[in-house]
């Protein structure tokens, strides 16, 4: 018998073929990257008709707590307690006059600023806070929000919508005309961390809970989140817990994510979002900056996994020590989506190490990045920088491809990219 014929391998490529395609790849993996429109799968910005409680400008970007962190390490006697005293304008200007004049502002989020302001056509050398603080004030903030989405290649952003929250609550129950760049997820940490206290809200509202979660409660407590998540069209439902979340477990926020969170989910094909690994109020001091980090047992999100396979899991962990498991997990379950490098770990040097192993061990099924930005020209910087890094981990995977003679085509290269900075997660979510 014949032996079958292979598809035969042509010349092998010289050093200095593999060296040109290899320039080429690169330069067509920028080009694609930088062009691709994200969609920012998790943010912390608000519709601009929510009006006060969409931040930007000079002096937010300033006070960000991840700022606000850094300034507080210099000179403690000088900032502590008194920072919080301070008008906003005082506190941007300690900080600017802390991390910027006094140092070096190396660090991820001072460069973010920098990176920010020279987008936007700012000369922030010049080291001229009021007369940045004059550009900013010419600004009209429907026009702004355009400007910044634009700049950072941004199609849509997906806040976090919390029903419990003072200001947000009534306003979502008056309504408006939504913005559709701008899509909701509903938070409910309060509802799954302090129970006893979420309790006694959701009955003020009309719904007739008790503390006990008997039958009558749970149900309640779906109607609760049906009722928000139509009001808010939701993508989907949204917590961050801390390391020591365990599952199965007779704590409340176990049972309800168990009785009543899933089941909603699964009913209104809605995701849950899972943020693993935040320890809240390490160094209560600090108020928002003051929260740390704690390798999380990943057992609970495995068992979540498998016991509800008809729901579908968006996680991302706050831990680098975690990261590699998540990868695992999300190799044995498909109806877990891993996205974004959050927080102390969306700095350049994690980012490429996290990403690099999602593609190794995943391909290209995650969403490598969302901004999480709390100030709207935030996403200019989380965008472009998250983008350098994402583009340097591809070019190097295809090159390494190339050298087998798989050759990935500009439309490849464009789809890849895509799919991970946000088509996989809408895919996700359809699926
Ligand atoms: O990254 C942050 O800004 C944190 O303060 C948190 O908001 C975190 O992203 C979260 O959503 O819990
Ligand atoms: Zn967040």
């Amino acid at each position: 018998m014949r032996r079958q014929e292979q598809p035969r391998a042509g010349r092998p490529p010289t050093q200095a073929d593999l060296a040109g395609r290899a320039a080429g790849l690169r330069a067509e993996v920028q080009r694609v990257v930088a062009g691709i429109p994200v969609l920012d799968i998790h943010t912390h910005l608000y519709d601009p008709a929510l009006g006060a409680l969409l931040l930007w400008g000079i002096d937010e970007l300033l006070v960000y707590h991840y700022l606000v962190a850094e300034t507080f390490r210099h000179g403690c006697g000088r900032v502590g307690s008194e920072f919080w005293r301070l008008s906003k304008t005082a506190q941007a200007d300690l900080v600017w006059r802390t991390l910027f004049q006094e140092n070096s502002p190396l660090s991820e989020a001072c460069r973010g600023v920098l990176t920010t302001l020279h987008r936007l056509g700012l000369d922030a050398h010049q080291r001229d806070l009021p007369a940045l603080r004059r550009w900013f004030a010419g600004w009209k903030v429907e026009a702004y929000v355009d400007r910044c989405l634009e700049l950072a290649g941004v199609r849509g952003v997906v806040m976090t919508n919390s029903p419990f929250d003072e200001l947000e609550g009534p306003a979502w129950l008056r309504g408006w005309r939504r913005d559709s760049r701008f899509q909701a997820a509903l938070r409910i940490d309060p509802l799954l961390l302090n129970w006893p206290v979420a309790a006694r809200q959701l009955a003020e509202w009309g719904y007739r809970v008790r503390a006990d979660l008997g039958a009558t409660t749970r149900g309640e407590v779906r109607r609760f989140l049906a009722d928000w998540s139509r009001r808010l069209q939701a993508r989907y439902l949204m917590v961050s817990l801390p390391p020591d979340f365990q599952y199965p477990a007779r704590a409340a926020s176990a049972r309800l994510i168990e009785q009543v969170v899933l089941p909603h989910c699964q009913e209104s094909g809605l995701p849950f979002a899972l943020m693993l690994g935040v320890r809240r109020a390490v160094n209560p001091a600090l108020q928002l900056a003051g929260d740390g980090v704690g390798s999380s047992d990943l057992a609970a999100l495995a068992n979540l996994c498998a016991a509800h396979a008809g729901n579908k899991f968006l996680v991302t962990v706050l831990a680098r020590e975690n990261q590699h498991e998540l990868c695992v997990l999300a190799r044995k379950f498909p109806n877990l989506h891993i996205f974004g490098c959050w927080w102390f770990t969306n700095v350049p040097v994690l980012v490429e190490e996290i990403t690099r192993l999602r593609v190794e061990l995943l391909g290209l099924s995650f969403t490598a990045q969302h901004s999480d930005a709390r100030v709207l020209d935030q996403v200019i910087y989380k965008w472009d920088h998250a983008r350098a890094v994402v583009a340097q981990v591809l070019a190097d995977e295809y090159v390494r491809l190339a050298a087998t003679g798989w050759t990935p085509a500009p439309r490849d290269i464009e789809r890849d990219a895509q799919q991970v900075f946000g088509g996989a997660f809408e895919r996700f979510c359809r699926g």
